[in-house]
């Protein structure tokens, strides 16, 4: 077929594929989300179902996109890790970051009745996102490690703010109280001045959520014989655990194992 003459307008498009063999990270984050958060009345420091639904948005993410082997999320973030071996798009960056970042916020609106039942979603949610790679095995974990630090040390932090706030300080004077702070100093505070053993606050709020394709045995009708059907599945399941040790990886080799 001849081309027109206005083809040559293709040529602007650059190539963004990514570097082959690499892990892929996608992190989409909030804009905005510290007023989202005040306009929709989220508890402070942790909202349960808010934080809830950023969860069924990255099940949704990972059922619609089999190349999404792990997301790990936290506060108003969601890493998405691709293989090493995927070619999803062949690659191209933002075709990659785009596509996630969409499904991500369609789905927040699409599910905000679910976990909000009482909620009217004032204004249209927004994310940014960004893709990364990632060349080798341990890079990806401290990455992982990375994002798993700033949740526990933002949790830490923010469960002392509003402790000290909710006794009748200002903001100010919290955040005064708790500059220079180390991590066992905060631990001694909420303990002693306000009766709470940090180790006893819900995983979810001090660990962030992962999200892995866990076995599972799923019942169904067979259409043919209208009897039930076992089958065991690979299903997107959120867990609230630490990704810094070895254990996680020890449990699931599948997740590093190179596919060729
Ligand atoms: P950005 O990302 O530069 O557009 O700006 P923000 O405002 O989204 O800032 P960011 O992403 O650094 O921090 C996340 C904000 O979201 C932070 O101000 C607290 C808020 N947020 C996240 N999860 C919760 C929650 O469960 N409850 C409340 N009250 N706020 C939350
Ligand atoms: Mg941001
Ligand atoms: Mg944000
Ligand atoms: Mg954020």
């Amino acid at each position: 077929m001849a081309k027109s003459k206005y083809e040559y307008v293709k040529q602007f498009e650059l190539d963004d594929s990514l570097l082959p063999n690499t892990w892929l990270v996608v992190r989409i984050d909030g804009r905005g989300f510290h007023k989202f958060a005040t306009a929709h009345g989220f508890t402070k420091p942790n909202d349960r179902p808010g934080l809830d639904l950023m969860n069924a948005c990255a099940v949704a993410v990972m059922k619609d996109i089999q190349d999404v082997v792990l997301a790990y999320g936290e506060s108003d973030e969601y890493s998405f890790v691709l293989h090493r071996s995927s070619n999803l798009y062949t690659r191209r960056a933002s075709k990659i970051a785009s596509t996630v970042v969409s499904l991500f916020a369609a789905s927040y609106v699409f599910l905000w009745s679910r976990h909000f039942p009482e909620k009217t979603l004032q204004y249209p949610p927004c994310f940014d996102a960004r893709v990364v790679c990632y060349p080798s095995d341990s890079n990806l974990r401290d990455y992982l490690c990375w994002r798993q630090a700033d949740c526990h040390i933002n949790n830490l932090y923010n469960t002392c703010f509003w402790e000290i706030v909710h006794s009748g300080r200002s903001e100010k004077e919290a955040e005064d109280e708790l500059r220079g702070t180390v991590a066992s100093e905060k631990n001694e505070m909420l303990f002693s001045r306000f009766g709470i053993n940090y180790n006893a606050v819900p995983e979810m709020f001090r660990k962030g959520s992962v999200v892995v394709r866990e076995e599972a045995e799923v019942t169904s009708l067979s259409a043919k014989t209208g009897l039930e059907v076992v089958r065991r599945k690979r299903i997107p399941t959120v867990l609230h655990v630490d990704i810094i040790g070895e254990e996680f990886w020890k449990s699931r080799p599948e997740l590093l194992e190179v596919v060729i």
